[in-house]
């Protein structure tokens, strides 16, 4: 798997040959697995979003860190922790259902509660709770005998419960010493639930923070002697891991091939722990969306549930598990084991992915009833729709292919027209391929990331909305470039907004992580009678380095009710 060298590469060429062979092989497995479920589950279920009568904004796993919660007091919370609904097979069973190959759960957050039984401290759920019990010997033996691969997530730098870990200044404002954290519990516990729980498919690091190199290294090196073929995620840190992850929620805006293989970590909702008043939820036309946006990019998908204090997956998570598993049964030839798509992303109407002689369109916008796809130099043998079977009309004229298609889609939530291709490597034409990007890009809203309690995002009109402003986290939509970008573009913004609503000063940046805002354009939110226009906004610079590029209301949020379509990059 020659593109994951640059991910595996330096922590690979540590590595023995024979650990070098096992981490090649699973990492060409968990390719082919796509989409996960993650699981985030601990002491801040019981809270679920509120503290002492008041709601907490933010995700619910951070409420100990946000209302700064004394140790001993949050401590409490595990007398209350009875899981009692917890029922191993039904969690590993939903898995299944919902087509999801592997699944990663908290087996210590930040909050330093360890979800397993440990022997290196007493703050874990077999010792200091009422249910007196591991979860994660059924649960790994359910997701084993459905094969569903198992793996861990663990917070290994952030602890609020040690004072040598990072992250608890209000109990522990003295320095810290990482080394008596990382000897006396997160490499004794890493160790613990990599011999207690059979083959684990990968540990899921979070927020490496501070360790230095050397930390993260015998880290890595206690993994792979442990157990060669487990994979390592690169938020270990120090570019140690074996396969990488986008920010929460961020997807690339083109494919993305070079650095090796990656995941999306995505919620279902604003949070990763269980919220009582979050019912945000995710429509599933979004998520089966995403999961062929991510896999036509070369991403896996790792979609969060956050189960109750009882142990109940909430019923909203599983009925739209249930409907992308239902998906993915008719359609799932066209997710598991494909390649990229081998086009770059033109806009929102469709994406490819692809097998050797096969090309699978994913139409996620219905065009009307012909769709056009120029750049394919293969002949096509055949087309027809995955959920039918019914054969799909169209013309080839050169690397001109024309569908004529149904007027309503075939399937509600992503229609897919497989194609059988003479040859076996698809070809595409020079301009038309991932690479290479045209003199006008368009970055939808739906493709960005939507941050905020509030912001909202509208398919009939295919815009995002509710654009809250607060003094911390105001809410914006972030495109993740991934060095797709480099030069400085003219920009138009096409949105909508009643006159009445007018008025808020917006800023379109690009950001560069850890060093702010590089560059910024800003304007005042024009009314448009409430019809979209498209308006000339400035220049932009965007870099290889740019991490986001960002859009939201600076000071004051009367035109939050804003509709913003799209920003075009033009060279
Ligand atoms: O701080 C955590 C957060 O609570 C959650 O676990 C996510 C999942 O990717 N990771 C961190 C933030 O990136």
């Amino acid at each position: 798997m020659a593109a994951a060298a640059a991910i595996t590469g330096r922590a690979a060429s540590d590595d023995p040959p024979e650990v070098r062979a096992a981490t090649e092989k699973a990492l060409r497995d968990f390719d082919e697995r796509k989409f996960g479920m993650f699981i985030h589950w601990g002491l801040y279920a019981i809270p679920a979003g509120e503290w002492k009568g008041k709601y907490v904004r933010g995700i619910g796993e951070w409420i100990m860190f946000r209302e700064k919660i004394p140790v001993k007091e949050y401590e409490q919370l595990a007398k209350q922790f009875n899981p009692v609904k917890f029922n191993a097979d039904e969690w590993a069973g939903l898995a299944q259902e919902a087509g999801m190959r592997y699944l990663v759960i908290t087996s210590k957050h930040h909050d330093g509660f360890a979800m397993f039984k440990s022997n290196v401290s007493k703050f874990n759920i077999a010792d200091a709770t009422p249910y007196k019990k591991d979860p994660m010997v059924p649960l790994s033996a359910a997701c084993a005998r459905r094969g569903i691969q198992f793996g861990f997530y663990y917070s290994q730098d952030q602890d609020w419960h040690e004072p040598n870990a990072r992250g608890n200044n209000w109990d522990f404002p003295e320095e810290r010493n990482a080394q008596i954290y990382l000897e006396g519990k997160a490499l004794p516990q890493v160790k613990e639930i990599l011999s207690g729980y059979g083959k684990l498919s990968l540990i899921w690091f979070d927020t490496p923070g501070l360790l230095s190199e050397q930390q993260v290294t015998d880290l890595r090196r206690m993994v792979k002697t442990l157990q060669p073929s487990c994979l390592i995620n690169s938020r270990i840190g120090h570019g140690r891991g074996d396969y990488a992850q986008t920010g929460d929620n961020a997807i690339p805006i083109q494919v993305y091939t070079k650095d090796g293989k990656w995941e999306v970590p995505a919620t279902l909702n604003d949070t990763w722990g269980y919220k009582k008043n979050d019912n945000n939820w995710k429509d599933p036309r979004d998520l089966i969306g995403k999961l062929a946006d991510i896999v036509s990019k070369g991403g896996n998908y790792l979609l969060n549930v956050g189960p109750t204090a009882e142990g109940i997956i909430p019923k909203p998570s599983q009925d739209i598990l249930r409907v992308m598993g239902k998906w993915l049964k008719v359609n799932g030839e066209s997710i598991y084991g494909t390649s990229p798509s081998p086009f770059y992303i033109q806009d929102i109407t469709w994406r490819a992915t692809a097998k050797p002689g096969k090309l699978y369109l994913h139409i996620l916008n219905w065009p009307g009833t012909s769709l056009k796809i120029e750049g394919l130099q293969n002949k096509v043998l055949k087309a027809q729709f995955l959920a039918t079977k019914a054969a799909v009309p169209f013309n080839q004229k050169g690397a001109v292919l024309q569908f004529t298609l149904p007027a309503k889609p075939v399937d509600p939530y992503n229609t897919v027209i497989a194609l059988d291709l003479e040859g076996s490597d698809v070809r595409v034409a020079d301009g038309f391929r991932a690479g290479q990007l045209p003199n006008r890009l368009d970055l939808y809203a739906w493709v960005a990331r939507l941050r905020g309690e509030e912001i909202r995002y509208d398919f009939e009109t295919q815009s995002a909305s509710h654009f809250k402003v607060f003094q911390q986290e105001n809410n914006v939509l972030l495109w993740y470039p991934y060095g797709s970008l480099d030069g400085s573009f003219e920009v138009e913004m096409t949105y909508s907004c009643p006159d009445a609503a007018a008025g808020s000063k917006f800023l379109l940046s690009s950001e560069r992580r850890g060093a702010g805002t590089e560059e910024r354009l800003a304007g005042v939110i024009q009314g448009t009678g409430g019809k979209f226009v498209t308006r000339k906004l400035g220049r932009l610079t965007v870099r290889p380095q740019t991490s986001a590029i960002q859009f939201r209301l600076v000071e004051d949020d009367k035109s939050e009710s804003m509709k913003l379509r799209k920003i075009t990059l033009i060279r």
